[in-house]
C-alpha cells in the first residue's frame, strides 16, 4: 500500500514536471536596444541554446546580434539564418557579430548547423517596441 502511494506520487511528480517543462513559461522575448548608430543591438549567449531565443526588432533597420558562444560543443559552432542567406562560424569564447537588415516585417529564424538549437528574430513594422526597450533587456550577459 505504501509502495503504491509512493509510485503514484513519483508518477504524478514526473507528469507535473514534464508539463511544466513543455508548457511552462518561456523566456520572454527580448527587444533589441537601439544604439546611437541606429542599429538594433542584442547580445545572445550561446550555451545549450540561444539566450534570448526570441528577439524583437524593427524591420528595415540594421540589426546587430552579438553572439557569444560560451561552450565548445560542436552543436553550436555555426549559426544559420536560412531566409537571410547567413551561415557563419561562431568561435568559442568570442563575440561574433552578425549584421543584417530584415527587409520586411516577419520571422527570421536562426539555428545551429544541425537544426538542434533554434531562435528567431521577429521584425515588426512599428517603432514603439524597440524604442520603449532601448537600453534595457540585454545587460545580463555583460
Ligand atoms: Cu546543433
Amino acid at each position: 500500500m505504501l509502495a503504491d502511494i509512493l509510485v503514484i506520487t513519483i508518477g504524478l511528480a514526473a507528469i507535473v514536471w514534464e508539463l511544466w517543462f513543455f508548457l511552462g513559461p518561456r523566456r520572454a522575448a527580448t527587444a533589441a536596444a537601439l544604439a546611437k548608430t541606429g542599429a538594433q543591438e542584442v547580445r545572445v549567449l550561446v550555451k545549450n541554446g540561444y539566450d534570448p531565443d526570441t528577439i524583437l526588432v524593427e524591420a528595415g533597420r540594421p540589426v546587430r546580434l552579438h553572439f557569444y558562444r560560451d561552450e565548445t560543443a560542436e552543436c553550436s559552432e555555426r549559426v544559420v539564418f536560412d531566409n537571410l542567406n547567413i551561415d557563419e562560424a561562431l568561435p568559442p569564447f568570442q563575440i561574433k557579430t552578425i549584421e543584417f537588415v530584415p527587409p520586411t516585417p516577419g520571422d527570421y529564424p536562426f539555428r545551429c548547423g544541425m537544426s538542434m538549437i533554434k531562435g528567431r528574430v521577429v521584425a515588426h513594422g512599428g517603432r514603439d517596441a524597440s524604442r520603449a526597450a532601448a537600453g534595457t533587456g540585454h545587460d545580463k550577459h555583460v
